[in-house]
């Protein structure tokens, strides 16, 4: 029964021309309006932004990993202070990912089998073994809000054998992972859906998961090097075979073109390291698309970093003064940017909730387009 789990997706709206969804989400740690986008902090931190500015720009949910968190400083550690929640000092919901990606982005010599995966970790190089037991026990010590069942994330474009053989022993990975999960009162198990480009296995594995009734169902294996024709192609087919009585997760993206596309599509949730790890680098994104900070034309150049945003560093410092930091490699830079993107991403999903709301989500999507610049050459 939906009213019995941890976390609850009510549907407020669907908008007339398109398949966007207004939605609430109820957690453990508070509710949230869909669709949305979460900021990822993997190391039990966003990077180069604290709580403090998490809660000034308005972050319902963060993400966190499953992988990075257990080889350090271990999950048992973090229950010891109490949970995720309190050691990072994060009051609203954590998503936490079940490494099943990070174990194949990271690590070398991954083996898989029926049990799990056997793989050397990327900080000492020590032979590890995950299984979704041991991810569900790690995550059940996180304490976050919402799990992800282990899958297996393969390439886009691996034979139809091949997938199929992958999608049918994720979908018994999240049998076993639910038979493992040991605090379903305060704790969300979602599945997530795989399958590659192939109509057919992305069906089977959405049924597989969707008979086992969980409160949640990702979509993953995309944004992996396919292009966005055809991510849309597979959202178009796959996401009408989700429930509509529960959220949907597009897991690790962020390009503003692909959120509002995702959205038209019935998706709710989103994850990406994308703005903080460009902001990093020195990229903001803007309503007028990508800036360059540390381009020679921001030296001299006084003006606020970004008027369409309320954020403290986009309204009190200029763009010399981000330039200058950056060229000084001053870390106070990494996190203006950092902040900044993040906030033009929530700003983006609330101006897209909010045009949902009111059925205009393809002019939206049209001034969108125009103004970032994707319909120039
Ligand atoms: N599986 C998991 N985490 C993920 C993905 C996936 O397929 C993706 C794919 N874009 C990002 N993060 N477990």
């Amino acid at each position: 029964m939906a009213e019995d789990y941890a976390v609850k997706y009510e549907l407020l709206h669907v908008e007339k021309h398109t398949g966007a969804r207004l939605g609430k989400i109820t957690t453990p740690h508070g509710e949230v309006m869909t669709p949305m986008f979460m900021p990822v902090g993997t190391q039990a931190t966003v990077k180069n932004v604290s709580t403090r500015e998490l809660r000034e720009i308005h972050s319902q949910f963060i993400l966190a990993n499953t992988y990075h968190l257990w080889l350090r400083p271990g999950d048992e550690l973090i229950a010891q202070a109490g949970g995720l929640h309190k050691f990072m000092d994060w009051d609203g919901p954590i998503l936490t990912d079940s490494g099943g990606f990070q174990v194949w982005s990271l690590s070398q010599h991954n083996k898989i089998s029926e049990e799990g995966v056997t793989f050397r970790n990327h900080l000492n190089g020590e032979k590890m073994f995950l299984s979704p037991e041991v991810a569900m026990r790690i995550q059940n010590n996180l304490g976050s809000d919402v799990m992800m069942q282990l899958d297996e994330a393969i390439p886009y474009f691996e034979t139809y054998d091949y997938v199929k053989n992958s999608v049918e022993r994720t979908s018994r990975w999240a049998e076993r992972a639910m038979a493992a999960h040991k605090r379903p009162e305060d704790q969300a198990l979602f599945g997530i859906v795989q399958g590659a480009g192939f109509k057919q296995l992305r069906k089977q594995s959405a049924n597989d998961l969707v008979s086992l009734d969980l409160p949640g169902y990702a979509v993953g294996g995309l944004s992996v090097g396919e292009s966005k024709e055809e991510m849309n192609r597979v959202l178009d087919f796959t996401v009408p075979w989700l429930p509509e009585n529960k959220p949907r997760y597009l897991m690790g993206v962020a390009a503003p073109d692909s959120l509002v596309d995702g959205v038209m599509r019935g998706i709710d949730m989103f994850d990406c390291v994308l703005p903080t790890r460009i902001g990093r680098n020195g990229t903001l994104m803007t309503k007028h698309g990508r800036v360059v900070i540390t381009n020679a034309k921001y030296k001299n150049d006084f003006s606020p970093i970004d008027l369409d945003l309320d954020d403290y560093g986009s309204t009190h410092y200029t763009k010399a003064y981000l330039h200058h930091l950056f060229n000084a490699n001053e870390l106070l830079g990494q996190n203006i940017a950092s902040v900044h993107n993040l906030r033009y991403l929530l700003k983006l999903m609330e101006d897209m909730r909010q045009a949902i709301a009111e059925d205009r989500l393809l002019d939206f999507r049209a001034e969108l387009m125009e103004n970032y610049g994707y319909n120039k050459k």
